[in-house]
């Protein structure tokens, strides 16, 4: 298989963040249109956005806390298996050989919290020339019952694991923005930009932009962070918003 390109696309840019269960279905007709002009191997995550979170936060739980209560697991799982269902449509309409991957029936964490997530299914997806789809979701966690898994660390463990070609991360900004609201346009440590990274002003459990930073700061491959303008230039093979690492 050919190294693939993940993109994940936030929840910010595919829900509207503000109202419960909302698809943004303008914005994501407009990023399927993008990513179906991309020929080459793709895995596509998206994240919660008003699917996820607000279910997530109501029932107490995060990527390190979690529950045995299987009505919450079933909540927050329904709800992005929702999400992921008009995400896979968008992609499809739009021409994309998108199929749902849910990671909750394969992936698992240890008792410190990390993750194992099986990809022969995605693998052989890709060799098939399909587009796989995974989103944030709940995953059972060794002593915990449940926590949240978020699209950001989906990307992370592809990355690693498939030997991804590039990376970007669509979100709500156009990049990682300084004090001046100008994007970096390189990020090569956290210290640099430690004090430019607030949290997230919507309900979003999984840490905003600093934890996005932190997780793709330790990957091989190169990383962006750039909003929905930038997809097309991304797939492209151009640089938009903040490169990382
Ligand atoms: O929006 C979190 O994924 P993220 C998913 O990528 C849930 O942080 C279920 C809240």
């Amino acid at each position: 298989m050919s190294s693939p390109t993940i993109l994940k696309l936030g929840g910010s840019v595919v829900t509207d963040k503000d109202e419960p269960e909302t698809v943004a279905t303008e914005s994501l007709a407009r990023l399927a249109a993008d990513i179906a002009a991309f020929d080459d191997p793709l895995v596509v995550v998206h994240g919660g956005g008003s699917f996820g979170h607000h279910h997530a936060s109501r029932h107490g739980i995060s990527r390190t806390d979690g529950s045995r209560d299987a009505q919450a697991a079933r909540d927050i799982t329904n709800a992005m298996r929702t999400l992921n269902d008009a995400v896979v449509a968008a992609l499809a309409d739009a021409g994309v050989p998108a199929v749902p991957v849910h990671p909750l029936s394969v992936a698992a964490r240890d008792t410190d919290g990390d993750l194992t997530l099986p990809t022969a299914s995605v693998e052989t997806m890709l060799d098939s020339g399909f587009v796989p789809v995974l989103h944030g979701d709940v995953v059972a966690h060794a002593g915990e019952g449940v926590t949240i898994l978020s699209g950001d660390e989906l990307v992370v463990s592809l990355a690693e694991s498939l030997g991804a070609e590039r990376v970007g991360l669509c979100s709500a900004v156009p990049g990682v923005l300084d004090n001046e609201e100008n994007v970096i346009p390189t990020i090569e440590a956290f210290d640099d930009v430690a004090h430019v990274l607030g949290g997230s002003e919507s309900t979003d459990v999984t840490g905003g932009m600093a934890a996005k930073v932190r997780e793709l700061l330790a990957l091989d491959s190169p990383a962006y962070i750039f909003d929905a303008a930038g997809v097309g230039p991304f797939l492209a093979g151009e640089r938009p918003g903040t490169r990382i690492g």
